[in-house]
């Protein structure tokens, strides 16, 4: 069916009804109660999915419902326009990937007015374009004043495909990388961080200001920072170096019977002894090649080697035995763990395959524990023993002062200290490619990391670069580019080549729209704070964790520095739940190739064209590996943007799954078409029109496409193309 809509038409009519409805910037206008109305914005991956169109029709309701309230609403839009994915473009088709961006974003432009979204365009914002990566320089070189931005060596995700590094976030649970899904190595480069961890604490405790987000955002925020307090206790080597440990059961440092250290530790060259040698490094070079994940796995055999060496127990002096094991990684804590075999499984297993020493500290009410024939360590509550000071204090999680007892008695023998550890890292943000940020500064033989002053931001990115995609970044083989005399002193000196993580960008990207055109700042900071906080937030839950923590960061430093006067970025947050469209699969294949394109299969009777076997339907997230996608240009092409956006809001709760179903598209089609003649009738025939007629509206049709589960199974049939 042909569109009945002219987007021009449509835009230039709500531009005008927009301008007379609080988009205006008068006074009385102003003093009416705000209300930011925020979605996440799109990469410009090429085509809107039916994921942003979910978004963008759920936010545009509220932000049309404060409008008609009384608000004046902030409703913006703009493009996380940095990344891979266009420079990857760029490599295939030898282009450059500006071009394959801005193409992309007029594309995806074209399809949002399509939908007939309220947002204000004069906001928009690119992130690949210098006037706003000048403030994401400008942000960056204040956290490099702070010292929060800093470079050290790093042992790094290295991704072999796209010959870059990735932070950890970047690398999933079987140790691939995020985007090309290889096996991510180790490398020890020289990197970039933001000390995040500087924030840990706030990051935490603030979470109890967001009464406005869902509970399973918040625990998963607080699982990702991974507070564990407990204390710091310095064991020492028998040659007098100093071993910290930290341990959340400093109660059960009596039953301390060997330490483990994580074979990358400093000091187990130095602790291992001669005969030792060959087999230590031997394990060092296994444990290389596995990746933290496989390390720390659950009931993974244990494996490891005595360093020949033996570390004294401070609370008791005992000589124990110093093994080195891959399930302790230097990233957590020290690098360096007591290990108490009675009462921590990892341990216990680890004791059992080595015949190391098992003594029990804590005794439960209803068994005597006797290391030697436990048969798995005991976590759980009881009496303290064998723990001379401790003894007969009660221990565990309940009832329990052992720890606390533990700690005092640490401290008032200057043996150690209470204390906490997180699970967050430093934010590793610097990647050796061209389509990013590039980081502003420069390194001179004298005067060290210097900071391109203000006045010469931004540091703008060449654009005759070669992207053959190999080897080093295209920036570091511009020498044009490169050598820049040192803005201090003048020696011939070289620019940073390395670009920032995309996840910078959007860091920060709803702190420019309220003041998107300012050139002298990063806004007008009575003009930012007024707009800010962002009242509601809408986007997909993949952001739970490490958009909405770095953000929070961000706004956090900012406050610090004195730019910003709220603690929080999102009052309310909105998480949406997917769209699904309806799927084939055979059970006996594997792999993608279990997919089946419906266009392939006969609904009445699904069977595999190729080896005619029975095919399983079920709702399935939308993607193009299941070929269960369906194109939001054909669906407006075939019933209008209303349809689209009615059917998406009243199919499914927000937060909840949505199925893609056309029966119900077309009920809601249905419905709006009968809207459509009850008023041109009424128009064209005025009080002639029946009184029953509104009754009628709202009842049959509303029924029909809404009240009929039981059609869900019908309907990707005739939908199957
Ligand atoms: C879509 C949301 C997403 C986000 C927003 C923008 C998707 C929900 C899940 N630039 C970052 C970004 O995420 C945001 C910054 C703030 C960090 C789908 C996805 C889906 C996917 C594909 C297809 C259909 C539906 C088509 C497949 C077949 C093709 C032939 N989701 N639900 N459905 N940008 O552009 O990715 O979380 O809020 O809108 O998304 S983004
Ligand atoms: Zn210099």
């Amino acid at each position: 069916m042909e569109s009945r809509y002219n987007p021009a038409e449509i835009e230039e009519k709500w531009q005008k009804f927009w301008a007379e409805q609080g988009m205006d910037k008068t006074p009385e206008a102003i003093a009416k109660p705000k209300f930011y109305a925020l979605s996440m914005f799109p990469y410009p991956s090429g085509n809107l999915h039916m994921g942003h169109v979910r978004n963008y029709t759920i936010t545009d309701v509220i932000a049309r419902t404060r409008r008609m309230q009384g608000y004046r609403v902030l409703h913006p839009m703009g493009w996380d326009a940095f990344g891979l994915p266009a420079e990857n473009a760029a490599i295939k088709q030898n282009s450059h990937p500006a071009q394959w961006t801005y193409q992309n974003i007029a594309q995806m432009k074209t399809e949002l007015k399509r939908l007939g979204l309220s947002y204000d365009w004069d906001r928009e914002v690119a992130t690949c374009s210098p006037d706003y990566y000048r403030w994401t320089q400008w942000i960056f070189l204040e956290f490099f004043k702070s010292g929060l931005a800093y470079q050290k060596e790093a042992a790094v995700n290295w991704d072999p495909v796209d010959q870059t590094v990735l932070a950890n976030e970047q690398v999933d649970s079987a140790g691939r990388a995020w985007r090309s899904g290889a096996l991510v190595e180790k490398r020890l480069l020289r990197q970039w961080f933001l000390k995040i961890t500087d924030y840990a604490d706030q990051l935490l405790k603030d979470l109890d200001q967001l009464d406005g987000w869902p509970d399973r955002v918040k625990v998963m925020q607080e699982n990702w920072i991974g507070k564990s307090t407990g204390a710091q206790v310095v064991f020492t080597t028998e040659a007098g170096d100093d071993l910290p440990i930290f341990t959340t059961r400093p109660d059960t440092l009596w039953g301390a019977t060997f330490m483990v250290l994580s074979p990358e530790h400093p000091l187990v060259e130095k602790l291992t002894t001669a005969e030792q040698a060959a087999a230590i490094q031997a394990y060092k070079t296994a444990t290389a090649a596995e990746t933290d994940i496989e390390r720390t796995a659950e009931n993974r055999e244990k494996t490891g080697v005595w360093t020949g060496s033996h570390a004294i127990n401070p609370v008791n002096n005992e000589r124990i035995p110093i093994w080195i094991a891959d399930y302790v990684l230097m990233g957590y804590g020290t690098g360096a763990i007591m290990a108490v075999p009675a009462h921590d499984q990892r341990d216990f297993e680890f004791a059992r395959k080595f015949n190391l020493p098992i003594r029990a500290v804590v005794q439960p009410a209803d068994q005597a524990l006797d290391g030697a024939t436990m048969t798995e360590a005991y976590p759980g509550d009881g009496i303290m023993v064998n723990s001379a000071a401790l003894d007969g204090v009660a221990a565990g999680k309940a009832a329990g002062q052992s720890v606390e007892r533990a700690i005092a008695w640490l401290e008032s023998q200057g043996k150690g200290k209470g204390t906490s550890t997180y699970r967050l890292r430093d934010w590793l943000i610097s990647r050796q490619r061209y389509w990013g940020v590039p980081i502003p500064v420069v390194h001179c033989p004298n005067c060290g990391i210097v900071a391109v002053p203000e006045a010469e931001l931004p540091v703008v990115l060449p654009e005759e670069v070669d992207f053959s995609g190999k080897g080093a970044s295209p920036l570091a083989q511009l020498e044009s580019w490169v050598n820049v005399p040192c803005p201090t002193c003048g020696t011939p000196a070289q620019r940073e080549t390395d670009t920032m993580d995309t996840f910078i960008d959007s860091s920060w990207y709803f702190l420019r729209y309220p003041d998107a055109r300012n050139e002298q700042q990063l806004g007008n900071p009575a003009v930012v704070n007024d707009w800010m906080p962002v009242d509601q937030y809408v986007g997909g839950i993949e952001h739970a964790i490490l958009h909405l923590l770095y953000s929070r960061f961000f706004t956090k430093f900012l406050r610090d520095r004195g730019f910003l006067n709220f603690d929080e970025p999102f009052k309310r947050l909105l998480t949406q739940g997917m769209v699904q469209g309806w799927t084939y699969m055979n059970p006996n294949k594997s792999g993608n190739a279990q997919w089946i394109p419906s266009a392939l299969v006969d609904p009445k009777d699904p069977k595999d064209p190729e080896t005619g076997e029975p095919l399983v339907g079920s709702f399935k997230t939308m993607s193009k590996s299941k070929y269960n996608g369906v194109s939001p240009d054909d669906v407006i092409n075939k019933y209008g943007a209303d349809t689209a956006r009615m059917f998406i809001l009243f199919k499914a709760p927000p937060e909840k799954d949505l199925e893609w179903d056309e029966a119900d598209v077309e009920g809601q089609s249905r419905f709006l078409n009968r809207v459509w003649r009850l008023v041109t009738d009424f128009a064209e025939q005025g009080s002639n029109v029946e009184k029953g007629a509104i009754a009628d509206l709202t009842k049959p049709e509303k029924e029909t496409a809404l009240r009929h589960p039981q059609r869900h199974s019908t309907n990707h049939r005739r939908f199957g193309r």
